[in-house]
């Protein structure tokens, strides 16, 4: 008899698990900030008995320690294919498009992660994987350069695109095809202090652009970043510089506020590393740093809207990534411009901004077997029998990771992208479409109401609600 198939869902936890391990111990700093994150997540759950209850209920509060995504960046079509192959052996697929270009950044991306509730509840972990986009590069004899040393390297092992390729054909990895994996594919994540380029080659990609250098002049993509999960971003950012950690000027997205929105993220700022260059010229590269992250509700594309016009006149005013005359600014401006961004989770039900996971009350359930019920999802709302939880927003914001790259890039960058977003040819080196977010958290709601109101022995009202 053959040995059963592991679940991808443990695969993801083996992997996320070793990647955080390397971490730690290639970049020093960053378990000085997992070890603030974790004191500030104790002291919040000490102060809040409430939400400690309600990550308890939700199963998290054994979970937070686990990082929550990662990212790296690419060089060529063949590597966002086979990086595509090497995440689905760990239950993640490909969900959004995000342009970078219009923030400056030479990239398009995607993240892969978790799609199915039960997946996202095991480990969320996810990758924000970007590609380089070499056409953008305007120096002809660079850009030819650049594609002619990528084409020649070899990102994964050979035994982990071998066990990929089991993995296609038998639908699944013995426990021990699956821990060989894990250690092969961690050779694609690994930092190397070698470069593949001479110090020369190296400075005329960086001049090109910081993040073209960082992409072109190594073995492989290593991981730039791990974030764990805050309870409390505001308190480590404030927290980071008494542990001797530098974080970025501002937190990216929208502002503490009582319903948590989308995503807050900040990081520290990379690290000035040494690199052997060939011909055993020394020097630095910067790249690796650390993030936390804060996560609210998904919001729906008219919510979604609504943030983007306010962020973006914040940006316009006080200037983009809190830096310049106003920066100080920067938080007050936010936090005074988003007043108008409702902060009350029924308003925000209501007007139909945020995505919401319904269930049948008990009082409810039991209601139903002796009474006709409220004909209104408002109504059944308003009488207790039907309860909106929020859902967490599981994907990132472009402009947000614009400012996370920046800010571990330098601020100096100069370039001016014609934005011509180009989805079409990322999906054609991924060998697949990817998933709409929205699509999905839209499904999530209206599946969630389905079942909640045939409990309520009520149907109809499904369909008028959804229609
Ligand atoms: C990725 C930056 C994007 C985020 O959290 O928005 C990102 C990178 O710097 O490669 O990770
Ligand atoms: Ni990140």
């Amino acid at each position: 008899m053959t040995a059963p198939h592991v679940e991808s869902d443990q695969v993801r936890t083996l992997f996320s698990r070793a990647m955080s391990e390397m971490y730690r111990a290639e970049v020093p700093q960053y378990g000085t900030l997992v070890e603030l994150v974790d004191d500030t997540n104790r002291e919040t759950l000490q102060r809040h008995n409430e939400l400690r209850a309600s990550l308890e209920r939700s199963g998290d509060l054994d979970r937070l320690g686990v990082e929550r995504h990662g990212a790296i960046r690419l060089g060529s079509a063949e590597e966002l294919f086979n990086s595509r192959r090497v995440f689905a052996v760990m239950g993640m697929y490909p969900v959004g498009y995000y342009d970078l270009s219009v923030a400056n950044v030479p990239v398009h991306a995607t993240a892969f992660r978790p799609i199915a509730d039960e997946a996202l509840r095991r480990n969320p972990f996810r990758v924000f994987t970007s590609l380089l986009r070499l056409e953008l590069i305007e120096d002809e004899a660079l850009r030819s350069e650049a594609a002619r040393i990528l084409a020649a390297r070899r990102i994964f092992t050979p035994r982990a695109l071998e066990l990929v390729g089991i993995f296609e054909t038998e639908g699944g990895l013995t426990r021990q095809q699956a821990e060989e994996f894990v250690h092969e594919a961690l050779e694609t994540f690994r930092w190397h202090g070698d470069a593949k380029v001479s110090l020369d080659v190296y400075q005329k990609l960086h001049d090109a652009h910081r993040l073209i250098a960082d992409v072109v002049s190594f073995k492989g993509p290593h991981i730039n970043h791990l974030t764990p999960r805050t309870l409390d971003i505001d308190a480590v950012q404030a927290a980071m510089p008494k542990r001797g950690v530098t974080p970025k000027a501002v937190i990216e997205g929208p502002p503490r506020r009582n319903c948590a929105i989308l995503l807050r993220q900040t990081s520290f700022k990379a690290l000035d590393e040494p690199i052997i260059f060939t011909q055993a010229n020394a020097g630095t590269h910067t790249a690796r740093f650390g993030e936390i992250e804060q996560r609210g509700v998904a919001l729906t594309p008219k919510g979604r809207a609504l943030y983007d016009k306010l962020l973006g006149s914040v940006r316009r005013h006080v200037g983009a990534e809190g830096i310049g005359p106003n920066a100080g600014d920067y938080g007050a401006e936010l936090a005074e411009r988003f007043k108008a961004f409702p902060d009350d989770w029924a308003e925000l039900r209501a007007q139909g901004l945020a995505f919401f996971r319904y269930s049948a009350t008990p009082a409810g359930i039991e209601a139903s077997k002796r009474r006709a019920l409220p004909s209104t999802v408002d109504g059944l709302i308003a009488g207790g029998f039907l309860h909106a939880d929020p859902i967490v927003y599981e994907d990132f914001l472009p402009v947000s990771a614009a400012g996370i790259f920046q800010s571990n890039l330098g601020t100096d960058e100069q370039q001016n992208y014609t934005g011509r977003s180009n989805r079409a040819a990322f999906e054609a080196a991924l060998g697949a479409e990817v998933h709409d977010e929205f699509a999905m958290y839209a499904q999530a709601e209206q599946t969630s109401l389905e079942q909640a109101l045939v409990r309520l022995g009520s149907p109809h009202v499904a369909r008028k609600a959804i229609a």
